[in-house]
Order: structure tokens, then sequence, then C-alpha cells
């Protein structure tokens, strides 16, 4: 099973039935209330009928299209429905279509490379990620990423990679309420790492706008401004890993419009067909198809692009796709999210005062609360609060011992309070 304690799953299994709106279906047959819109994905909540009926029909229709070669009116559709609310006014103009975050991500770091090589900067071929990142488990995804355990357990990994500092302060941060002041300073770290390396070497560097994985870790005021303005003076493109941010979870239709800030690749995933088909994307900012197109009409070349997946723009993800985009809009989820977003704040605040807590941090429908550690037992205190909100019918997510709280965005002022509430009493019951 993934990142699971296999052991303990065994000994006493967690098993979702079935699943409506904001709520799961246990074995047991209990409900539960889902604190996290399942792995940060499910952002319209569950079984929506839309999407189910569009999924329906469209397996019956096409069922599947070679991707190669050919395709099928829904890739072309979707892929037009995405460029028209990408961020940055008109800034993107293509998609290329995977099935998970961890493709997208390793798609985004060939595209970042191949496209300096078709513009004939072929030198420039490091990669710069950040600690504390997630980037999905693909090689190129835990080369990047800043995670010491996806890392140390598989080897050497990819070479010529380097790691910005992580914007985690809680010195200076503790219990913030929103963005945090501290901290833009450490995007100067960039500059750094290009005057070791020589900026020309660098491809690319890749963040998640708001590190969502290792425990909500929200970005400083003007961190990624500064980011994207040393990127600008070197040529270095800037990848934002929206996996988690993207589709609403902010309040905004992707971090780079709630921080104002425009990277030139996008990885999406999860929350692009609200999780009931996978499927992930890169967005390209304009310039880079342009870029692949004119190298192999120079070069008299056919193929553009070396590289796809056997399932990209899968029939059935695009049916999901179109459709949840369509229920994001008609509920106007992201506007909802949005309005919501100040009470969610205030709400999980409410928590920073339990003993066992030492840091809540929150933006948009996220937030991150992060317990004292247990003496000598890093992450048990986290898993049991875990268990004791399961079983009391809440679903958290916990890394480590910091609880992650993302509900579906349909979520209730009122289920915000019991969210909150159900947390405190799982608090209350773990040693
Ligand atoms: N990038 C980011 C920023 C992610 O959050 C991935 C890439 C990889 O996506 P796939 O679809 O390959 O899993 C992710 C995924 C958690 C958790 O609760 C987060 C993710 C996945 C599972 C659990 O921390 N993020
Ligand atoms: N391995 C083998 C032997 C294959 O033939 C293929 C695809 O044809 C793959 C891996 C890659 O699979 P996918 O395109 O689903 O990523």
């Amino acid at each position: 099973m993934p990142f699971t304690w296999n052991r303990e799953f065994k000994r006493k299994p967690k098993v979702i039935t079935g699943a409506k709106d904001m709520h799961y279906t246990t074995d047991d047959n209990r409900q539960v209330l889902d604190g996290t819109a399942g792995l940060w994905c499910v952002n319209a909540g569950h079984g929506r009928q839309r999407i189910v009926e569009a999924v329906q029909q469209q397996v019956a229709r096409l069922d599947y299209a070679p991707a190669f070669q050919l395709s099928h009116p829904l890739a072309f559709q979707l892929a037009n429905r995405l460029i028209g609310m990408a961020p940055g006014d008109g800034a993107f103009d293509h998609v290329f279509f995977a099935n998970s975050g961890s493709e997208a991500v390793d798609s985004a770091l060939k595209i970042a490379l191949a496209y300096h090589r078709a513009r004939g900067e072929g030198q420039r071929t490091r990669l710069i990620g950040r600690e504390r990142g997630y980037h999905g488990v693909g090689f190129g995804g835990i080369s990047v990423g800043g995670i010491v355990n996806n890392r140390r357990k598989f080897g050497q990994l990819l070479t010529g990679v380097d790691h910005l500092p992580h914007t985690h302060l809680p010195e200076h941060n503790r219990n913030t309420k929103g963005q945090p002041e501290h901290g833009a300073h450490l995007a100067d770290e960039l500059e750094r790492i290009c005057a070791l390396h020589g900026p020309e070497t660098i491809a690319a560097v890749i963040v998640e706008p708001l590190a969502g994985s290792t425990g909500v870790l929200v970005p400083p005021k003007g961190y990624l401004q500064r980011l994207r303005e040393i990127c600008d003076k070197h040529g270095i493109l800037l990848i934002f890993d929206e996996v988690i941010t993207g589709f609403g979870r902010l309040g905004t239709g992707f971090a780079a419009d709630y921080f104002g800030v425009t990277p030139d690749l996008i990885t999406v995933a999860k929350g692009i067909t609200n999780g009931t088909v996978p499927m992930g994307a890169v967005f390209c900012r304009k310039g880079i198809y342009d870029a692949f197109m004119e190298e192999a009409e120079h070069g008299g070349g056919t193929i553009e692009l070396f590289h796809g997946y056997t399932y990209s723009a899968h029939p059935l993800a695009c049916a999901a796709a179109l459709a949840t985009l369509e229920v994001y809009k008609e509920d106007g989820l992201f506007e909802h999210a949005a309005s919501l977003a100040p009470k969610w704040q205030e709400a999980v605040h409410s928590l920073a005062d339990h003993p066992h807590v030492i840091d809540v941090r929150n933006l948009g429908l996220v937030a991150g609360i992060e317990l004292a550690p247990r003496e000598g037992a890093p992450g048990m205190r986290g898993y049991e609060v875990f268990t004791n909100a399961w079983e009391d019918g809440l679903l958290t997510r916990v890394t480590g011992d910091i609880l992650a709280l993302s509900p579906p965005l349909m979520v209730s002022e009122q289920q915000i309070d019991q969210m909150v509430e159900m947390t405190r009493k799982a608090l209350d019951a773990t040693p």
C-alpha cells in the first residue's frame, strides 16, 4: 500500500465503501466527514451527478483512443477549456496531458530541458527544487523533491539537481494567519545557487506555491515574486507545481492567480477531474510550444516532443474533467471557497490554544496544525490523533506530527465548525 504503515493497516484496516458530497461511508457503515477532499482531490465533493453521468456516457461512446499520432475531440476541448481558465491573462497557450501529478511533474521537467535544447541552450541541464518540496514519486519528482525518506531509500536519483531552502520559519512566523511576514529573503538563495553553478546551466526551478504534503507551508509575503524576478533575470523557467493548489483550493483557479505571480509551466492533477479518473497536465506558457515546432521545422524532423503516455488525454479522464470544470463554475465553488476562507481561518486558529498544538497555518481552504512530537516517538501523536478522529467520524490527513485539513470546497460553515470541534476532541483523546 502506498505511503502506508502496512502492518498497522492489517491489524486494523480503515476501509471506505461509499461516498456522497461531504461524507464517506465505511465498511462498518459509519458516516465520516471528509476533512481532506480525499487526498486533496475531490474539490467539488463526492459522487457529483454531472461527473458520474459524463463518465458513464463517455465509456459507452468511446472507451479509448490511441494517444500517439491520433486523438479524439474531448482532448482538444479540454485543453482549450483549461487554457481559457489558466492564470496570467492569456499567458498560457498549450496543455500536455498525463495521468497523475507525478507524471505531470516528470513531463514538465522534461519539457523544460527539451525547450532550452530546442532554442540552442542545451547546456541548461540543472533542475532546482526546494527542501520540503513534494513533487510526486517519479525519479524526476523525488530528485527535485525535498523529503528525505522519499530520496535516501532510492540511491543516487537524478544528477545536477540542487535545492533551495524551505520557507518554514516557526521562530518568526508561529501561528500566522494567512501569509507570513518573514522569509522573502530565502528566495535570494537562488542567486547563490546561480553564482555557484553558473545561471546559464540551470533549466528550471520547481516549487509548490504553497507546500501541501510536508505540512502546509505558506509562502512568505513577496517570496514567489522574488523567485520570479530571479528566474527572469537569468532565463530560467519557473515551474509551479499546483497539483494541490490548482482548481480552487485557495479560492482562486490557481495559486498563481492568488499570488499574482505567473510561472512558465504549471503542473496540475487531482482536482482536474475531482479525483474521479486519474489525470495530470502541464500548462505551457506562450512560446514554449512554438520553440518545439520551430526546431523540428528547421531540423526537418517529424515528432516534436519525444514524450507521452498510453493514457495521455484518456477519454474518460477528459469527460470527467470537462464535467468537473462545469460543476466548479455552475456551483461557484472557487468563489464559495474564497468567501469561506476568513471563517476557516478563525475556526482553525481556535485550535492554537490546545496543549498539543505548537503552530497553526492556513490559506484559502487549507490548514496545517502542527503538534508537539512525543518524546522519542516522532509521528506517533499525529497518527493517533488521525486514528481517533477517523473513529469519531472525521477524515484528516497526517504527515509526521502535522495534521492537514483541506475539505471539499462545497463545505458549509456549520461543517467547518464540526471539523474543528472533532479535531479538538481527537486531540483531547490523545495523550
Ligand atoms: N506534486 C504535488 C505538489 C503533490 O501534492 C504530486 C505532485 C504527485 O501527484 P500524484 O497524483 O502522482 O500522487 C502531489 C501529490 C498528502 C498527499 O496528503 C499529497 C499528495 C498525494 C498523496 C498524499 O500529503 N500530493
Ligand atoms: N513498458 C512497456 C513494455 C510498454 O510497452 C509501455 C507502453 O507502451 C510502457 C512501459 C509505458 O506505459 P505508459 O504509456 O502507460 O506509461
